[in-house]
């Protein structure tokens, strides 16, 4: 499993420790909301990873492989959430809007969307986005292509109860306690990368052990690793969260200060109260603001 998605899993539970503990009994709905944001991601890992399977083989090898089995024109063809690969008649491969989606008759795999429907799948959202850009009568509502509709958060749509000015105050803290309390959970599982589990041992040491788990999961946010988290990276985060803490949305909007739909790394550690010698870029390795920290206490 990947450490975002652990990261998002323990997230989850440590507010569902709290507020809603029930709702980590359906172990399949579980898995698929561990998953599910990351779907695309782990898809697109395991295209890039099959080529490099296949120039493994030698050319002898590749040779009769070819003459046994015919490339799939499938294998070729990407095609995007809600969608499916299959042949015409001439054999070429084409995408094609899903003709069902599981049904998993419970609202804890229903999803919010950012037009307050409630659609009963991340899959249901996708196959209905495609129906309707494709004129298919079994489209429900055209005003899902309006606006760049987006799934908003997983269950059921509902009333979502505002945040407060004193809640929005306090929340990076709570934000910094519960990435404390994750960062430490995943170095027990012996979860986390080595390279900053090196880091974690050295920061709970030092005077300042919450600035290390910030700075880092500024790093597990940007999977695409080009120092920018977008809205899209974010998604993951919000999505399991948005319904029991309901001041994550707000929270998020005022650490993008430019309002330019990304934050930065400074951005974000000014968000989470770190002062400015402390936000440091330690995504490729060492913090050296560490480091030096725990010499000096040493
Ligand atoms: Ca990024
Ligand atoms: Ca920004």
């Amino acid at each position: 499993m990947k450490p975002s998605t652990i990261l998002v899993a323990v997230l989850a539970t440590l507010c569902l420790s709290v507020e809603a503990r029930h709702h980590k009994t359906h172990k399949r709905d579980q898995h698929r909301r561990e998953h599910a944001p990351h779907h695309e991601q782990l898809e697109k890992e395991l295209r890039e990873e099959a080529p490099k399977a296949v120039e493994t083989k030698s050319p002898n090898e590749e040779d009769s492989l070819q003459t046994k089995v015919a490339p799939d024109p499938c294998g070729q063809l990407r095609c995007k959430e809600g969608q499916h690969c299959r042949l015409n008649e001439a054999g070429e491969a084409h995408c094609v809007c899903m003709e069902s989606c599981s049904k998993y008759n419970d609202p804890r795999s229903a999803m919010c969307s950012s037009q307050n429907v409630t659609y009963d799948s991340e899959c249901e959202f996708n196959r209905q986005v495609c129906l309707c850009e494709r004129h298919d009568h079994d489209c429900i509502d055209k005003r899902i292509l309006d606006n760049e509709a987006h799934l908003d958060y997983y269950g059921q749509c509902q009333e979502l109860q505002s945040c407060t000015a004193s809640e929005l105050k306090e929340f990076p803290s709570r934000m910094s306690q519960w990435l404390t309390n994750v960062m430490e959970t995943l170095d027990q599982r012996q979860e986390l990368e080595v390279r900053f589990s090196d880091m974690h041992r050295r920061s709970r040491r030092s005077k300042t052990p919450q600035v290390l788990p910030i700075l880092w999961e500024f790093c597990e946010m940007d999977t695409s690793k080009d120092r920018i988290v977008s809205r899209s990276e974010l998604f993951p985060l919000i999505a399991p969260l948005k319904s029991l803490e309901h001041c994550i949305g707000d929270f998020l909007d005022r650490c993008d200060v430019n309002s330019n739909g990304e934050i930065t790394l400074e951005e974000w550690g000014h968000c989470l109260n770190l002062p400015d010698d402390s936000i440091e870029d330690i995504c490729d390795g060492v913090g050296e603001h560490h480091e030096r920290h725990v010499r000096i206490q040493g």
